[in-house]
């Protein structure tokens, strides 16, 4: 349908669409229907440091408590209205807690984790398991899990949570509900390693006499040493000659549920990325929305018509089919090997479910 002059009879159409709310394809099929995806996010980058002084000052200023939950300052997507949503589907937030402070248990439908970016001392109490949170931890919390955050150490702690909140708003799906004002005592501990680990966290095996029928992986911490050694074989097995990286000089690993294989929550993807010393990645598109954390060392990145500098603690977005290249900077990095490491997370489980591919479908490399 080409578009016509809007004659007084078309008005006249127009107007009675309108009052009976109805809307015809042919005025907003170009935005409805487009050739590919036009995401409204846009690339984005915060400094870690920004970050991490509002979220000090809100320390000092702002209680935790029942009501506000938790002291979580969200990332809002330029792009998205002022909404704090990263993108269209994944929360991203940095939460602050002072020593001494507990955040009150609460459970909801939204799918959670905490990345640790540096410091420790906060235990995260997932159905009564006190897990320690420390640097480089990876920690997945399915909804509907009571959980609660008490801070045991004489410093601060910051770190980041990732949620599928704005996926949940965007299609009316979330339950929430307070949890007991107070833990006991009991669960004001802190173990060094939680009940999770103990049953589920030896690879490979799984214990016999538990019915694991959980949403989301049972094992609540996959810790920094484990993932770092995983990219590290990676890497030693390419100069070996061996296949492994996803591309040269480019080591990679996702978390994953141990019952299952698949991803470690079922809405949202985690994975680590190294790049070696002074290596770059191909530039690469996909459909899902992503955000990215530099764990260490710095780079160069572009996404989209943006190129940033980022070094440890950044944060970045990379909307759904926007391209998206590291480098890894050589020299002037902070961590031993130079080499850049990222984490990453996704909704491209939610994709993958559905059965959208990650690219145009008759161009899918697995078609
Ligand atoms: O720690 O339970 O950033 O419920 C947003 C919602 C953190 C949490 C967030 C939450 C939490
Ligand atoms: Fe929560």
């Amino acid at each position: 349908m080409t578009k016509s002059a809007l004659t007084p009879e078309l008005d006249e159409l127009y107007r009675g669409f309108r009052q009976q709310w109805l809307s015809p394809l042919w005025t907003a099929v170009d935005d409805l229907m487009p050739v590919q995806p036009t995401p409204t996010a846009i690339p984005h980058r915060w400094h870690w440091q920004d970050l991490l002084e509002l979220a000090e000052r809100a320390g000092e200023l702002v209680p935790v408590g029942r009501g506000g939950e938790r002291r979580a300052i969200a990332l809002a997507n330029p792009g998205l209205g002022g909404r704090p949503f990263a993108t269209p589907t994944l929360w991203a937030a940095i939460q602050y807690l002072m020593p001494g402070e507990d955040a009150p248990e609460h459970r909801h439908t939204q799918h959670a984790f905490r990345f640790v970016l540096e410091g420790e001392g906060v235990w995260t109490v997932v159905g009564q398991d006190p897990v320690a949170m420390r640097r480089g931890d990876f920690l997945p919390q399915a909804g509907w899990n009571w959980h609660a955050h008490h801070n045991q150490a004489a410093t601060p702690m910051a770190w980041v949570d990732g949620l599928d909140i704005p996926f949940q708003y965007a299609v009316d799906a979330q339950f929430f509900q307070f949890g007991r004002d107070s833990v006991s005592d009991a669960e004001r501990t802190t173990p060094e390693r939680s009940r999770s680990e103990r049953l589920w966290g030896h690879p490979g095996l799984r214990p016999v006499a538990v019915d694991q029928r959980t949403t989301g992986s049972p094992l609540l911490a996959y810790r920094w040493a484990d993932t770092d050694h995983a990219l590290r074989d990676q890497l030693e097995l390419a100069s070996e000659g061996f296949p492994g990286v996803l591309e040269p000089g480019h080591a990679a690993v996702r978390f994953t549920n141990p019952t299952t294989g698949g991803d470690v929550l079922p809405t949202i993807r985690a994975e680590v990325h190294r790049l070696q010393r002074g290596q770059d990645t191909a530039p690469r598109e996909e459909v899902g929305s992503s955000v990215f954390q530099v764990f260490d060392g710095s780079g160069v990145v572009t996404v989209g018509d943006q190129t940033w500098s980022v070094v440890r603690g950044d944060l970045f977005v990379v909307p759904s089919w926007t391209s998206y290249r590291f480098r890894s900077e050589a020299g002037s990095t902070d961590s031993d090997s130079g080499s850049l490491d990222l984490f990453r997370f996704s909704d491209a489980p939610i994709f993958e479910a559905l059965h959208l591919g990650t690219g145009r479908p008759d161009l899918e490399v697995n078609a």
